[in-house]
């Protein structure tokens, strides 16, 4: 199976769910949004963007989805059954419409915008961003402080999904530290190789 990826938000988290679980995955390096790929890229994500596999007929795309097949492709319960399915999905859920979407916009305005722009972004926007990251890591981390992963003694994908930023707070200037129970919960994700440093080795 091929895993095309780049080193962003989303296909980062992917790369470490893959490396995490031992799958036997090609890694393929991908600019999507190049202009020179972009249209050929729309055959295999017609969102033209990564990460996104290769296995088959039966094509895929989303961070979550591809770590849900990953989970079952190794017969791993990373991505959880049964009675802890709803409580994953509700964290899934959450960092994609909380978490992540506040940081978001600091993550590209202060470490992808410089890339390739002079240009100073919206003070506003930044300031609002933050404020809502602040709100939302508050609840996180009230909720961590009781338990040392997310479903509770054991690591699972809500743990990974709900995390996608923080590997970039000190590029994107998240106050992590503010939250001691996210930051020992963060510092224990980041004791493990795959989520530490997913890319190691592949280029
Ligand atoms: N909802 C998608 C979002 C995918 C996405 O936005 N990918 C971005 C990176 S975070 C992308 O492909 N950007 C172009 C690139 O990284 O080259 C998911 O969860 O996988």
């Amino acid at each position: 199976m091929k895993l095309y990826y780049s080193h962003n938000l989303n296909p980062r988290v992917a790369v470490a769910v893959a490396r995490y679980l031992n799958a036997p995955v090609d890694y393929v390096r991908a600019a999507p949004r190049h202009p020179d790929h972009t249209e050929a890229f729309r055959v295999i994500n017609p969102n033209a963007l990564v990460p996104v596999p290769e296995i088959g007929a039966r094509r895929i795309w989303e961070t979550d989805a591809i770590a849900c097949k990953l989970s079952q492709l190794s017969g791993a319960d990373f991505w959880r059954a049964g009675e802890d399915l709803a409580e994953m999905i509700m964290w899934v859920s959450w960092s994609a419409y909380h978490l992540t979407r506040a940081a978001d916009p600091l993550y590209f305005y202060r470490i992808v915008w410089p890339t390739f722009s002079d240009e100073t972004p919206d003070a506003a926007l930044l300031d609002q961003a933050l404020a809502d990251f602040r709100e939302h890591a508050a609840t996180l981390d009230r909720y961590l402080a009781d338990r040392q992963w997310l479903l509770g003694d054991r690591i699972s994908y809500a743990d990974f999904r709900v995390a996608t930023p923080l590997p970039f707070a000190a590029g994107a200037g998240l106050p992590v530290a503010e939250f001691p129970h996210v930051a020992r919960w963060h510092d224990q994700l980041l004791a493990i190789d795959a989520w530490r440093e997913p890319f190691a080795g592949l280029d």
